[in-house]
């Protein structure tokens, strides 16, 4: 844990800045390409062309530098003008270093742990072994304090990955999901689809987050329509528990009005990576007068790419989207709820020679839908049917007032008795019940999975990671058991994973 006392007295003061050095002096100019605009305040790092050595088992490139270097260590970022945020981040940026990698090509990446804190980096919606994915329960060794540790990996499949702490918080605010622990990881294919002018990296964050034992949520996905899980009668005998919540956000490092616009000309294709970083809670957000025409979820092409005026992202979720520039003006990109964007959950777009006033247009009616994006049903490839179904259905139980409530998966928090067992080779329908009144990003390592029914909707060709279970939910998903080894499943929300919402999947 870094405490403000620690960060004042921490070595890592000192290292801060001595990473922030070898930050400007590792990154690497981004890939060219036409009109791009600089990436703001993340360093990209990528692989010096022709440096990388082959993955040699037992450390045989150990002598050499790594293509990757991260450092785990103490950062103040200026959120807002003279509001330093005291946090944990790689390379003194949060976002950290943009991993560029190629897919396929074994690169090393060399995780300094400049912390008094035991750590584990987690390469979400990359197939990695277990050794390496980062989950303490799937068996990957944390980085002790002090200590580095080098990582081969080869990266798949190819799209919009991230990495970020997997350590518990526990009721901690200063650990893992809750600091500046985060980055986008993106994975190459062969060719290059780029037919956009500008290619921007944004994570949605919030900041110095609180708990609190009033209801905060902010985010309604799944209140409106179907809840076929909702029980015939609701237990009210007992308060919510403490919840985490934060009354300051940013799109990467900065809240809304505080950083440098996003700079676009008209007539211009702005491709977006979105990533909702964040610890808590799902975000909403729009552009006004503009379209996201999404191209990917969580990093996997969709069937049928579609414009919408508004994206939901869970935490751990990512969509790439572009947003055709022809609508002149200044505007901000930012949430749809309007306490959280003024509170900073936005940027300020600006075309090039308009000096006015960001403008903000509420977006009434617009609800996301993962489902649009599937194969129309008549054009939907037969699907094999799965050879066997996995029901989880998520709990809530109250502990009182000033405490924090537990989450049950099939009436137990984590650790199971068993693990949930899967067969190589064999397809796997696993139904989620969400008999609780939060909506859970769930998601599961080392995987990706097909949306196949979210709230009685069918769903045909949509491949996630993670995906929200709306409030009283379900949703069901196709697995192919293909992974080998200790997978973990668990909700994105790090209060509810660190109070039991997890599982781990297992290979007979
Ligand atoms: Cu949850």
């Amino acid at each position: 844990m870094i405490k403000r006392r620690d960060f004042l007295t921490h070595a890592g003061a000192a290292a801060l800045y001595s990473a922030a050095a070898d930050l400007a002096a590792r990154a690497a100019p981004a890939p060219a390409m036409p009109g791009m605009a600089p990436m703001g305040p993340m360093g990209s790092l990528r692989p010096a062309p022709g440096s990388a050595p082959a993955a040699a088992p037992g450390g045989a490139t150990a002598a050499l530098p790594a293509d990757f270097t991260l450092h785990i260590a103490p950062a103040a970022l200026e959120v807002a003008p003279s509001h330093f945020v005291s946090t944990t981040a790689y390379n003194g940026t949060a976002p950290g270093p943009l991993l560029r990698m190629r897919e396929g090509k074994p690169v090393t990446v060399e995780v300094f742990n400049d912390t008094d804190a035991a750590e584990l980096v987690h390469w979400h919606g990359l197939f990695l072994p277990p050794e390496i994915d980062g989950s303490d329960e799937e068996g990957t060794p944390p980085i002790p304090p002090g200590a580095r540790r080098r990582y081969e990996l080869t990266p798949h499949p190819a799209g919009t990955r991230w990495y970020h702490s997997h350590a518990m918080a526990v009721g901690d605010l200063h650990r893992s999901t809750y600091t500046g622990q985060f980055g986008f990881l993106m994975v190459d294919a062969g060719s290059d689809p780029g037919a956009y002018d500008q290619e921007l990296f944004l994570a949605l964050r919030e900041w110095e987050p609180f708990y609190t034992d009033q209801p905060m949520d902010t985010d309604d996905i799944g209140m409106i329509g179907p809840q076929p899980e909702r029980p015939a009668v609701l237990d009210t005998s007992r308060p919510s528990g403490l919840e985490a919540t934060s009354q300051l956000f940013s799109i990467n490092d900065k809240a809304l009005g505080s950083g440098e616009p996003i700079r676009v000309r008209e007539g211009t294709r702005v491709l977006m990576h979105i990533l909702n970083a964040g610890a808590i809670e799902n975000r909403t957000i729009a552009l006004p007068g503009h379209e996201f025409h999404v191209l990917a979820l969580d990093g996997n092409p969709v069937p049928t790419p579609r414009a919408v005026k508004v994206l939901t992202l869970g935490p751990g979720e990512r969509v790439d989207a572009y947003v055709e520039m022809s609508r002149p003006g200044v505007w901000i990109l930012g949430s749809t709820f309007d306490p959280l964007r003024r509170a900073g959950l936005g940027v300020v777009v600006e075309y090039a020679n308009h000096h006015q006033e960001a403008r903000w247009v509420a977006q009434p009616g617009e609800q996301w839908d993962y489902t649009v994006f599937g194969y129309p049903a008549a054009a939907a490839p037969t699907r094999p049917a799965p050879d066997d179904t996995i029901e989880m259905i998520i709990e809530n139980i109250p502990s009182g007032a000033g405490r924090f409530d537990l989450w049950t998966v099939n009436g137990k928090p984590y650790p199971h008795e068993r693990e949930f067992v899967l067969e190589q080779g064999r397809r796997y329908r696993v139904v989620f019940r969400n008999r609780t009144d939060d909506s859970h990003p769930v998601h599961l390592h080392r995987h990706r999975f097909e949306l196949v029914d979210v709230n009685g909707k069918p769903s045909s060709g949509v491949l996630k990671d993670t995906v929200i279970l709306p409030v009283y939910g379900r949703v069901a998903v196709d697995l192919l058991a293909d992974q080998p080894g200790l997978s973990l499943f668990h909700c994105h929300i790090q209060q509810h994973m660190d109070f039991g919402f997890k599982a781990l999947f297992r290979y007979a």
